[in-house]
């Protein structure tokens, strides 16, 4: 059974839309972040990196992983969905996947930190990665206006790394974002389509946080 360790966030979102793609059976555990649950050793045991997500697959021998992009090609590889086994389909999914994890999702979390979250407000700081993410949409507006998802013709893991994040641009993000992803009509398309499947939506909807 695979458990994935996980929060209310784009990144560990991106690993409850694959599972749902794929319709395996998963538990969930919640790693509270506000709590600074990250830290706790029984956690860093499994992701040393101190950050959701990190999913356990089976027991004896388990295979414990963090980092997303590692968990989604793990998943599609033992799935054999959403990532071409070989050839030039395979390393453009891989290539904009590690797009996401490497450049959108490190720059629009830098913009809710700088923007949103930290208590003093450094106009540089808020500036620069304003246009890091202006230019990361622009990216993907490019690369959307000549192909139906973001490694080509298939939805991949590509489109559900990048789907929890470039939602924030419209959404958590709007105030910085939002006029200009008004005006990219492929990203447009993109989002309905990729936010209609079922799958997204259920993934999108985990972890359910109780609060008692
Ligand atoms: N590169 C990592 C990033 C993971 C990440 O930044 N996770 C955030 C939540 S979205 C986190 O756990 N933050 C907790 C912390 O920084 O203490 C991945 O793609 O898995």
């Amino acid at each position: 059974m695979i458990t994935l360790y996980t929060y209310t966030t784009p990144n560990g979102r991106k690993i409850s839309i694959m599972l749902e793609e794929l319709g395996v059976p998963y538990n969930v555990k919640v790693i509270n972040l506000s709590k600074r649950e990250q830290f706790d050793p029984a956690f860093t045991a499994i992701s040393p990196n101190n950050k959701i997500p990190a999913m356990v697959d089976g027991e004896s021998p388990a295979v414990a992983l963090f980092e997303s992009g590692a968990i989604l090609t793990y998943l599609a590889e033992k799935y054999g969905r959403f990532l071409p086994p070989s050839g030039p389909a395979r390393y453009k999914t891989l290539e904009w996947l590690y797009w996401q994890v490497g450049g959108l999702g490190p720059m629009f979390g830098q913009l809710g930190h700088f923007g949103i979250f930290a208590k003093e407000k450094l106009p540089g700081a808020i500036q620069r990665y304003v246009e890091e993410g202006e230019r990361l949409l622009n990216v993907m507006e490019r690369q959307l206006e000549t192909h139906a998802f973001l490694a080509g013709d298939d939805y991949s893991i590509a489109d559900m790394a990048a789907y929890p994040w470039a939602l924030n641009a419209d959404t958590f993000l709007s105030e910085f974002l939002g006029d200009l992803v008004a005006t990219m009509p492929a990203v447009q398309r993109w989002l309905t389509t990729v936010g209609e499947r079922p799958a997204v939506q259920r993934g999108m909807d985990v972890p359910v946080i109780h609060t008692d």
